[in-house]
């Protein structure tokens, strides 16, 4: 039963064990529970949960690790599940999370669905200098720079990279997207950014309408 599968899916994430979450994920797979179904509702809310516990002083750093380590062992499971459309491409994307934060669990799961959807991606990683987002994004000829950030403090990034591209006078050569957890439509419009997108499949819609793309 699904139902099932996604409270356990939450407990797991909870209690920070890590064996536990990837035989849970397993088993989720193994029923023909769709992987981003997984996340979306078993390991995402039971992250979120963590997340919540811990903002709140009820749950300490060591368990935070924990539960992001039992995290990002699933993530890497259930991405490997998320199909690579390798038909024509549909765009190319540079991705990476911004300076002086490390949290990339969201971001690899939104380069998996842009894979999924026939997007050539390239992954920069976490804790990425504005100026190599530019660099790289001209090197890879990319049409969308994409920036997560999950934390307060570190969304300047993306306030950062949309002064330097309009410096550069490269504003209008690449479209930008932003998300992550405190980032909002709002926030994107403030900034000057081109999309916001809440989630993954989300990014991708978003993605597709930026390029034009049916
Ligand atoms: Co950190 N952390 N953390 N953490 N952590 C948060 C973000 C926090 C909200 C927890 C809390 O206090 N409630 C809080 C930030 C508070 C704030 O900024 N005001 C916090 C803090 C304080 C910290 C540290 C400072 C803790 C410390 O050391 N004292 C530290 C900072 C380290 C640093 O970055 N310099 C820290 C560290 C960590 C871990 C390393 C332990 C771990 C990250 C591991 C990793 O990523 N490899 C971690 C985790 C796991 C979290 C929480 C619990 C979960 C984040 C997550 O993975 N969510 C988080 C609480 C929370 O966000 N609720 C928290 C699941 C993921 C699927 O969602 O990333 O939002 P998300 O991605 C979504 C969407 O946002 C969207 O699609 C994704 C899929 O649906 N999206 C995009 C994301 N990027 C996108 C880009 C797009 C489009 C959509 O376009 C380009």
């Amino acid at each position: 039963m699904s139902a099932d599968i996604f409270e356990s899916a939450i407990e797991v994430i909870v209690k920070g064990d890590a064996p536990e979450a990837l035989e849970v994920a397993k088993k989720g797979l193994g029923e023909g529970v769709d992987p981003l179904e997984l996340l979306n509702q078993g390991f995402i809310p039971g992250i979120n949960k963590v997340g919540d516990l811990f903002g709140s002083g009820r749950l300490f750093l060591p368990e935070l690790i924990m539960s992001a380590t039992a995290m990002v062992g699933v993530t890497e499971l259930l991405n490997e599940s998320i199909p690579t459309n390798q038909g024509q491409a549909q765009g190319r994307l540079i991705i990476g999370t911004v300076e002086g934060d490390v949290h990339d669990i969201g971001k690899t799961i939104v380069v998996s669905l842009f894979k999924a959807n026939g997007f050539e991606v390239k992954d920069l990683g976490r804790d990425v200098a504005v100026p190599k987002f530019i660099e790289e994004a001209d090197k890879f000829d990319a049409n969308i720079i994409g920036t997560s950030a999950l934390l307060t403090t570190t969304m300047g990034g993306q306030k950062q990279l949309e002064e330097e591209l309009k410096e550069a006078g490269l504003k209008d050569r690449f479209k930008t997207m932003v998300g992550g957890a405190p980032v909002t439509q709002r926030w994107a419009k403030r900034i000057g950014a081109d999309a916001f997108a809440e989630d993954a499949s989300e990014a991708v819609v978003q993605a597709k309408a930026l390029l034009n793309i049916t």
